[in-house]
């Protein structure tokens, strides 16, 4: 397992005994670890008798919407539900967690909200460069796969669970399970010693792996697997050792792209030999969401920083291009998707060569 303090785990449980409610906060569009992590450490809380719920910066999108149903309706809310409730909440907290991202700034909608927040907040995350002054404690290492692995460990230290995952309370098994597949896109990255440990301790707590990976793998729609194809065929191969594909809000239309339809796109390049880096843009609006893939050795964290304006895993990166007049000299703006690829081009040329 990963290092966790024992003091640090023991005052997070003093802290979560004395709060009467408390808020969970995660990244925007929160992925399938977000909200497993978020909705098992909730379904802990809750065990305790704590008015607990997680809070969702946006909505979830169609690939991981169902861990809600392994969630009590009370237990989670959305922002764009209602964003005066959301604030009302966020400072009505006496504890507040944020979880899988690394700074109060990643929630988007919800950051505002936790940056004016008086409540004491704790951090759970696995990204690299934790902003540990916002937080009093901070549960964060690369060394596991995930938040959802980081929660399981933690969650394992607290005496109500004893070491057990027998113990875990409500569906927290089956989302830290969820979490911890669709990080490692099922065992593919990310996956420690630690990270097969939980897993087992998952499975001989009772999880259905079999039910779970025909959820998360084998329940696409048609649009996923015919825009695969044309963004396949469109793909660009650089001799330096990239790929690059892009997704126009035109393409996104003609498909019926939904959130979720493209998701692990970007990783399908890795899988020629002569490919270390993959960079997938999809236009949104007003900017381009940019996915930054690599090969260990090839560093995703290093190009999406000094070209994308993001960051995240060394393997496994996000960042941005906006689209418009250049007004903000700490963003990079593009014109246009022809733009926005001719400069993503530029960009890996210049990265590998
Ligand atoms: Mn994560």
């Amino acid at each position: 397992m990963p290092e966790i303090d024992r003091e640090k785990a023991i005052s997070f449980h003093d802290m979560a005994l004395a709060a009467g409610k408390i808020t969970v906060a995660l990244h925007q569009h929160p992925d399938g670890d977000a909200a497993g992590c978020a909705l098992a450490m909730v379904s802990y809380l809750r065990s305790l008798g704590k008015e607990a719920a997680a809070l969702f910066p946006d909505r979830l999108d169609n690939t991981v919407s169902f861990v809600t149903a392994l969630a009590p309706k009370e237990s989670f809310a959305f922002f764009p539900d209602s964003p005066a409730a959301a604030e009302k909440r966020v400072a009505e907290s006496d504890l507040l967690l944020v979880m899988d991202c690394n700074s109060c700034g990643r929630t988007g909608n919800l950051a505002p909200f936790l940056e004016s927040a008086k409540a004491p907040k704790v951090l759970v995350d696995h990204h690299l460069g934790p902003v540990e002054e916002e937080f009093v404690l901070t549960f964060s290492t690369p060394e596991v796969s995930s938040a959802s692995e980081m929660t399981y460990w933690l969650l394992l230290m607290m005496p109500e669970i004893q070491g057990d995952p027998g113990k875990l309370p409500g569906k927290s098994a089956e989302l830290l399970m969820t979490g911890m597949t669709t990080d490692t896109n099922n065992f593919a990255n990310s996956t420690f010693p630690s990270t097969l440990e939980m897993a087992s301790g998952l499975l001989s707590a009772g999880v259905d792996r079999d039910a779970l990976l025909e959820r998360l793998y084998h329940s696409c729609r048609e649009s996923r697997l015919r825009a695969m194809g044309c963004m396949l065929e469109k793909m660009e191969v650089f001799p330096e050792g990239a790929a690059l594909m892009i997704m126009t809000m035109e393409e996104r239309e003609r498909f019926g792209i939904q959130d979720g339809d493209t998701e692990g796109f970007v990783n399908i390049p890795l899988e020629m030999g002569s490919v270390r880096l993959s960079v997938w843009l999809k236009e949104d609006e007003g900017y381009f969401r940019v996915s930054v893939r690599s090969k260990k050795g090839t560093s995703a964290a290093r190009m999406a920083a000094l070209y994308f304006c993001g960051g995240g895993h060394e393997q496994a990166s996000g960042g941005r291009l906006w689209i418009g007049e250049q007004d903000d000299p700490a963003r990079k703006w593009v014109k246009s998707a022809k733009d926005a690829l001719e400069y993503a081009e530029k960009a890996i040329r210049e990265f590998l060569g």
